[in-house]
């Protein structure tokens, strides 16, 4: 390991050296994640369902539509699902959805709740207490599933599944799953040529702290995770 003057030498090489940083954008896994298609597919409702979920335009929270489900009155709660290929939980990097619950008639102690489905056959269920200081009514609030999610590490999520809060009328919209891209990396291109023998360095970021080797190098990627190894481009 370095000493912290190696490591503050390294931070002083990259600024002066090493210019322009890119990264590849988050990948969405939902489709019709907004509803924007005007129609519920690839999301469906279970067959046995009698508050079937549909898509409306009376109150999106971005866009012309959300999907809406009513069970006020009937005493009972509906499930609206997706399915995709398994994603690695280790993978995601950021979840949750918007919701919007008019509590007429409204019974229960659970506000909001999210299934999230594995490859492994098991499931866990995302529970937002009416008692929460974070659960809102009468107006979108986000959910945030990332803590859940984050509790299931190396498994693949599959599917995900949103339940109205019992006996109400509550819309969704904006449900996001998304991943880092498996060639995510940090890239710094050089921009001024520097002369200078070959150098083992220790690049530290949010990360944690990585070795690499330097040897004439026209570029330089560093992980934007820590799963990923160091790469030094050489000329
Ligand atoms: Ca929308």
């Amino acid at each position: 390991m370095c000493s912290l003057k190696h490591v503050l030498f390294v931070g002083l090489l990259l600024m002066t050296v090493f210019g322009e940083h890119a990264t590849a954008s988050p990948e969405e896994v939902m489709k019709n994640s907004g509803f924007e298609t005007g129609k519920l597919d690839p999301w469906f409702n279970p067959s046995f369902d009698p508050d079937k979920w549909s898509v409306v335009s009376d109150n999106p929270h971005s866009g012309t539509y959300s999907a809406f489900t009513s069970t006020a009155g009937t005493g009972g709660t509906s499930l609206v699902s997706q399915s995709f290929a398994p994603v690695a939980v280790n993978d995601i990097v950021s979840a949750g959805l918007w919701y919007f619950n008019d509590p007429t008639g409204s019974t229960g102690t659970v506000g909001l709740a999210t299934l999230l489905t594995f490859s492994d056959g098991t499931s866990v269920q995302d529970t937002l207490s009416a008692d929460d200081p974070t659960y809102k009514e009468n107006e979108w609030a986000f959910r945030d599933l990332m803590p859940t999610i984050r509790g299931n590490s190396g498994k693949r999520l599959v599917e995900i599944g949103v339940f109205d809060k019992l006996n109400t009328r509550t819309y969704i919209d904006d449900v996001s799953i998304e991943i880092r891209d498996s060639s995510d990396l940090a890239c710094y291109k050089i921009q001024t040529r520097h002369k200078f023998k070959q150098r083992h360095v220790t690049i530290t970021d949010q990360f944690g702290t990585f070795e690499a080797t330097i040897i004439r190098p026209t570029e330089l990627c560093v992980p934007a995770s820590k799963e990923l190894p160091v790469k030094s481009g050489k000329e």
